[in-house]
């Protein structure tokens, strides 16, 4: 379909592209990124998404046991009243197939699917630099251009599986967690081996010790430190309570730094003795979810309070655990509480306590091999009929670096993004104009309920192209400064953190060969989101907005950065 001019609202376009906007994936992000420009500022919109539904994350991750850790009545987009008073709440926490479901929901209530092309995967997007727009191509053989092009392809969307070897010659059945079959899974009477204990690991694993397996061996290379999610189905009084307050719980959620609307007790365990720091804890423990780690507002900064959590977390962990050798390996001990995403449980731990569940602990004895009928560890060869990955992702960039991007003179994300991401605000790229990505690298995304700023950024975006239709800019793109600039602002949030000291996917350490950076803003949601809003109200400053590609680059020296602290822009030399 090819858009023409007359047709579009972006009428200051030199040359005709086939849409005003490509979005790219059809999840949380790319959903409501669709519906908010086509329908709000009137663009021509094309959403692209390999799948073959909308979902993104929940339609991939159709594991058994799998659900969400946020609370159903947060989980949620809050931009439509209707959607949400349509919408009938399950169960506290909403299992796959019912974040699935209210996705599917909401693409039919604001008719986005008519605009999808599914099945398709972008491979590869060019700026083209004569005309100023997008060029992007996909694994269908076809091109189609567009004058903005959005990213919604999620921060754990590109799975990792560890390079075994042998890995292609095991004859029974064997998966990546995010790619599990539609069809129905048995495992009863099967010998089933799963690799990995974060939190996909643990709720795969707990529902596979309770279906009657022959026999289950988890493989753990780190342990972790779960907390109890408690998940219910709602009564109808419940329900009607959430119903009452859900506008005031979601404005909470939209103004705190984790994006749940929760506030946090106590400032500090440092003083406090461990009776005290329980006394504190045991409720939350009893509660359930990720309340309980606002106990102390320090706990991602102090070392003194994570250790006292960490401690209070190893105990409970020791309480469920009947062996003590396998205790002893379910503990960890060499990292604080909530300095990689906390996993939570239904019956994890207990799940060890059944004589056909084993743990096998790949630090002692490595896994040396795949074979034809299972896994070659160092001191034996484990026989299993299916082995699952649940060895996670290649976190916040795996997506988008697996698209061929180009951006202005040649220059390609891969290139770009060679010693980590750089970026300014998460949102943007110096060198890729009219690009944005929803909840990219260096925006609070996956240290947060990750709805809340995906909606911050999709109405930014929003604002932004409706800024740019109203003053007759069609390019807007970031300047080297700004970004240094948030470069250095990102690492001096993460730095106040405890989040460096833990191998983790937020750090890119899980994947080979990854440059090793925090990739996540570390400085909150709140504060992230009143920085955004603080750029929009000074005319995007930062950005540099034209009406033609020649002038892209030459507007000259670019202000002071404002809306950062005085620290960080003044260690930016004017030349970069
Ligand atoms: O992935 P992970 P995940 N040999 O990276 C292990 C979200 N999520 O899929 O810790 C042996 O956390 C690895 O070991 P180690 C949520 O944000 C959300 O579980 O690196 N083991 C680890 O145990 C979550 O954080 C919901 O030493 C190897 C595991 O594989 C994110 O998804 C629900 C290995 C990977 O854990 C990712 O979780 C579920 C090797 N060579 C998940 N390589 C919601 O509620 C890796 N491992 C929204």
């Amino acid at each position: 379909m090819k858009q023409t001019k007359e047709q579009s609202v972006v009428s200051q376009a030199d040359t005709e592209t086939d849409y005003d906007a490509i979005v790219v994936g059809a999840g949380f992000a790319g959903l409501y990124a669709l519906h908010s420009l086509r329908d709000k500022v009137g663009l021509s919109v094309k959403g692209i998404e390999k799948a073959d539904d909308v979902g993104g994350t929940w339609y991939w991750n159709r594991y058994p046991g799998a659900q969400c850790d946020s609370q159903s009545f947060i989980y949620c987009y809050s931009f439509s009243d209707e959607i949400r008073e349509e919408w009938d709440l399950e169960r506290r926490f909403p299992k796959q197939s019912e974040v699935l479901d209210n996705l599917r929901f909401v693409a039919d209530k604001l008719d986005l699917r008519r605009d999808i092309q599914f099945g398709t995967a972008v491979t590869a997007a060019t700026f083209n630099e004569e005309d100023g727009h997008w060029e992007v191509s996909t694994d269908t053989e076809e091109t189609i251009s567009a004058q903005f092009l959005i990213s919604g392809t999620g921060g754990l969307s590109e799975p990792y599986i560890p390079d075994f070897d042998g890995i292609d010659d095991f004859e029974g059945f064997s998966t990546h967690s995010a790619r599990w079959p539609k069809e129905t899974v048995e495992f009863a009477d099967k010998r089933v081996a799963v690799i990995g204990t974060g939190s996909t690991g643990i709720q795969i694993i707990q529902e596979v010790a309770k279906s009657d397996p022959e026999q289950l061996s988890v493989f753990q290379r780190t342990p972790n430190y779960a907390t109890p999610k408690r998940d219910r189905r709602l009564d109808e009084m419940e329900e009607a309570e959430i119903r009452a307050n859900q506008d005031e719980i979601l404005e909470k959620a939209h103004n705190t730094g984790s994006g749940y609307p929760f506030d946090s007790s106590y400032e500090t365990a440092e003083e406090m003795t461990m009776e005290e720091v329980e006394e504190i804890l045991e409720p939350r423990w009893q509660e359930g979810g990720f309340q309980f780690f606002t106990a102390f507002d320090d706990l991602r900064e102090n070392e003194e309070t994570a250790e006292k959590v960490s401690e209070f977390v190893r105990r409970k962990i020791r309480e469920q655990v009947d062996d003590e050798a396998t205790a002893d390996k379910l503990v960890p001990t060499d990292h604080y509480i909530g300095t990689k995403r906390p996993p939570q449980f239904t019956d994890y731990y207990e799940q060890f306590n059944k004589e056909h569940v084993s743990l096998v602990d790949v630090t002692e004895k490595p896994i040396e091999r795949i074979t034809a009928t299972g896994i070659q560890t160092t001191d034996r060869h484990h026989e299993f009929d299916m082995i699952i990955y649940a060895t996670g992702f290649d976190a916040v960039t795996g997506a988008l670096r697996k698209i061929d991007i180009q951006g202005r003179d040649g220059l390609t994300l891969e290139e770009k993004w060679a010693g980590g991401p750089e970026s300014y605000l998460g949102l943007s790229m110096h060198g890729f104009p009219n690009l944005f990505t929803i909840t990219g690298p260096q925006s609070p995304s996956l240290l947060s309920n990750v709805p809340v700023p995906i909606e911050h950024h999709v109405e930014w975006i929003t604002n932004a192209v409706e800024y740019m239709i109203d003053e007759g800019h069609r390019l807007i793109e970031p300047t080297k400064k700004a970004e240094k600039a948030w470069g250095i602002h990102n690492r001096k949030e993460a730095d106040k953190t405890l989040y460096k000291t833990t191998d983790s996917y937020y750090l890119g350490t899980n994947v080979p060969d990854k440059p090793n950076v925090f990739m996540l803003y570390a400085g909150g949601v709140d504060s992230y989101h009143d920085i955004i809003l603080e750029v929009a109200k000074k005319g995007y400053e930062g950005f540099e907005l034209t009406d033609s590609i020649q002038n892209l680059g030459k507007s000259g020296d670019t202000p002071e950065l404002s809306v950062l602290n005085e620290t960080t822009t003044e260690s930016v030399s004017s030349d970069d």
